[in-house]
């Protein structure tokens, strides 16, 4: 049975004078940009929650998505169903890479040893479709928010019984990761904070979140799953401050708890919008702190200031988001995830095809942009040239941390009034739209 019977071939590349809404424009997988395909820089990866178990509810209303494969009263065979659509569709959008939660994959059940059970039942059945689709796993992660038992946090719990229960998702979760060849494992700790401070033993919480961390890493080693864990920073929502607030508070916390070595960053643009800051911030801060693995490629509503998860078709955030991919020399593990949902109005199966291929169309034109600036070179000489002056005997001393504030007299002294410069940044601006 087809769940997307309105598509009746893969997605396929028609360019940009094609009109025919269900192509890409500009999406080509196997092009060559620089020495790497499309599909190779992009690495693009379904997420599972969102596009299959999304129900397009919002707080003052119940869901609106026409979802056929939901239909089964039986739970696993729900599940199944469910797999089979994400598989159509993952081979008719032509993207290669998903991402899950265990509870989006399997039916909880009523305990933690039917919780296993289906898992592993589910888990064989993703190994096949994997296979029979030529399709990996980007990365796997544990749904430790949405379980009552959580309202008040995972592994930040105050009662180190729920702390158990997180660990056993965790272990099992990890466990399903490796076992479907997984290239990374994600944690974001959805209530790992808190909603007021009158209840809350703040440091304590951020030692038990560190200490469920290590955890995972030393079972990591147990069972030989060698990919990476990422931390997703969120300053919020659902609760009112969370530890992992932004990347410099995960840096933070990374390297006051040694697992640095450990956990690189995954990033979210809403998320970065939520904190407060651009997501080029973001990934800007991750990156020259050698910590940036993996991106959940959305957007927000600049007047709804929740997190609305929105498909990216902004170019200019591609772009900057791409600058950064190839600042960094471009993805290992990681990928771009479509962290994103359809709006609730969007209520057919077919809107989750525009939505992909969109989100896809501006990462590529994105990818081409931020290529280009890179070949053009004027923006980097730009940006070498204003700081050159530190290239000199004073500046590598200061560097080095070898100089002394009698040394920075005697040279300001000697030298007078510095030159000003300006730092042209209407020029630059201009700059980068010679490229959009
Ligand atoms: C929530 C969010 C999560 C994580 C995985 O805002 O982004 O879906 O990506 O738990
Ligand atoms: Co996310």
């Amino acid at each position: 049975m087809a769940y997307f019977p309105e598509i009746t071939s893969p997605i396929q590349f028609e360019g940009k004078g094609s009109r025919n809404p269900l192509a890409f424009k500009y999406y080509e997988a196997n092009r060559k940009i620089g020495s790497k395909t499309m599909a190779e820089h992009l690495r693009f990866a379904v997420c599972y929650w969102h596009t299959f178990r999304g129900v397009g509810s919002d707080p003052f209303g119940i869901g609106t998505m026409d979802r056929s494969w939901a239909a089964a009263p039986d739970p696993l065979q729900r599940a199944k169903d469910t797999m089979d659509a994400a598989f159509e569709f993952f081979t008719k959008l032509g993207v290669d890479l998903w991402c899950f939660h265990d509870t989006d994959i399997s039916p909880e059940g009523n305990d933690l040893t039917e919780y296993a059970k289906n898992l592993d039942e589910i888990v064989a059945y993703a190994e096949e479709k994997q296979r029979e689709h030529n399709v990996k796993l980007l990365w796997g992660t544990a749904n430790l928010f949405s379980n009552p038992r959580y309202q008040a946090g995972a592994s930040t719990n105050p009662d180190p019984h729920v702390f158990a229960t997180a660990a056993t998702q965790v272990k099992h979760a990890l466990e399903a990761t490796h076992r479907l060849g997984g290239a990374g494992y994600v944690f974001w700790g959805g209530r790992e904070g808190y909603d007021t401070l009158w209840n809350t033993k703040m440091q304590q919480e951020r030692e038990q979140f560190a200490a469920l961390l290590h955890m995972a890493v030393a079972h990591k080693k147990k069972i030989g799953f060698d990919g990476p864990f990422y931390i997703e920073p969120k300053p919020k929502e659902p609760t009112k401050h969370q530890y992992d607030s932004d990347v410099a508070a995960c840096l933070n916390f990374l390297r006051e708890f040694d697992l640095m070595e450990h956990l690189k960053l995954n990033i979210e643009t809403n998320h970065a919008t939520l904190a407060g800051h651009s997501m080029q911030h973001e990934l800007r801060s991750a990156r020259e702190a050698g910590a940036l693995g993996s991106i959940d490629a959305n957007t927000g509503d600049e007047l709804i200031g929740w997190d609305t998860d929105q498909f990216p078709t902004n170019l200019y955030l591609t772009t900057q988001i791409m600058l950064e991919v190839l600042a960094m020399g471009g993805f290992t593990t990681g990928g771009l995830n479509f962290d994103a949902k359809v709006r609730r109005q969007s209520h057919e199966s077919v809107d989750l095809f525009y939505a992909h291929i969109g989100g896809m169309d501006a990462f590529a034109r994105g990818l081409e942009i931020a290529h280009t600036i890179v070949e053009d070179g004027r923006l980097d000489r730009f940006v070498e040239e204003r700081y050159s002056g530190w290239n000199g005997d004073l500046g590598q001393k200061i560097l080095a941390r070898t100089a002394t504030l009698d040394e920075c007299e005697a040279f300001a002294l000697a030298n007078g009034e510095p030159t000003r410069k300006s730092g042209r940044q209407e020029f630059l601006e201009n700059l980068i739209n010679e490229f959009m």
